[in-house]
């Protein structure tokens, strides 16, 4: 596995008779093979028209020999960036009673803000009856904001609730942060969930990502950006009054550009949370990115 990889400009932008923009190609695949069967699968779906449509508005793109992307070159600081470069990084791997973890910062501090400032402009979330749960028969709003992508008719449910799934071509950001995550996990996902915490009260509370829907040996990978938070797993044991055992806690703080890896069989034996913290005044989005099996 290629732990180097970029999303990387290669459009020839002086040639091209509207110099201001760019094209962001994704090429982040570990090997020529899987780029051609990448594109070929892309181009085949009726997806890539709609993705075309939602490009022409950008002049003089009339070949699309790739999944091309433009984005504005306008002096702001998400167009500075032209690339999401994977920085060489190690694993740290954390385990316990049958928890697997694996964590790394994957992105540096400089890119982590320039896709925190795309996900802010890029992204919109649910609202209404979709950021609701429903607790002990009584329906409550989720505290935070949050938004699903997928493969078709794919949807998520939790607590009640049924969150479809938007087109992934409807947001380049979130398409390309997906790519860079298959690249590094080495395998491919069909689904996102993106959550946004707009300070320390936003949370999420204790549970299992054990719905039936989800592929059970899948890892899910979390991807972490703009503020730090603390990510806590309780073992399943150790939960209510009548607890059978006392395995102590895990704690791990989720950097910015930071991904880590809940392996099999962790979900099933383990809750976790993002607790409320007083003193973190800025924004976080984190993506968790599930293999989803079609029931
Ligand atoms: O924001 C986070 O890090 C938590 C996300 C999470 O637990 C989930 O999506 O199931």
């Amino acid at each position: 596995m290629n732990s180097s990889l970029k999303i990387e400009s290669n459009y020839n932008t002086s040639s091209h008779p509207a110099k201001k923009l760019k094209k962001i190609s994704l090429d982040v695949f570990c090997s020529e093979t899987n780029r051609i069967e990448e594109e070929i699968s892309i181009k085949n779906s009726a997806k890539f028209e709609n993705w075309k449509r939602n490009y022409s508005k950008f002049p003089s793109i009339s070949s699309y020999d790739s999944i091309n992307m433009t984005t504005k070159s306008e002096n702001t600081d998400s167009c500075k960036h032209e690339s999401l470069e994977i920085i060489n990084f190690k694993w740290r791997t954390i385990t316990g009673e049958n928890l697997k973890l694996r964590y790394s910062e994957i992105f540096s501090r400089s890119t982590s803000k320039y896709i925190l400032t795309r996900l802010e402009k890029e992204v919109e979330y649910y609202s209404g009856d979709l950021l609701k749960v429903r607790v002990f028969g009584k329906w409550h709003d989720i505290p935070r904001k949050q938004v699903a992508f997928g493969d078709d008719g794919l949807t998520y449910k939790f607590s009640g609730n049924c969150l479809p799934s938007k087109p992934w071509e409807t947001c380049s950001i979130i398409f390309e942060l997906k790519k860079c995550v298959e690249s590094v996990v080495g395998c491919s996902f069909n689904f996102v969930l993106v959550n946004r915490y707009k300070d320390g009260s936003d949370h999420m509370g204790e549970h299992r990502d054990d719905e039936k829907e989800l592929d059970p040996q899948a890892p899910i990978a979390s991807l972490s950006f703009g503020a730090v938070r603390e990510f806590a797993f309780r073992h399943i044991d150790t939960r209510g009054k009548n607890a059978k055992s006392k395995i102590p806690k895990q704690k791990i703080d989720l950097y910015p550009g930071s991904l880590l890896l809940m392996e099999y069989p962790s979900n099933k034996f383990w809750y976790h949370s993002l607790p409320a913290r007083k003193n973190v005044f800025g924004v976080r989005v984190n993506l968790t990115f599930r293999k989803m099996i079609k029931l």
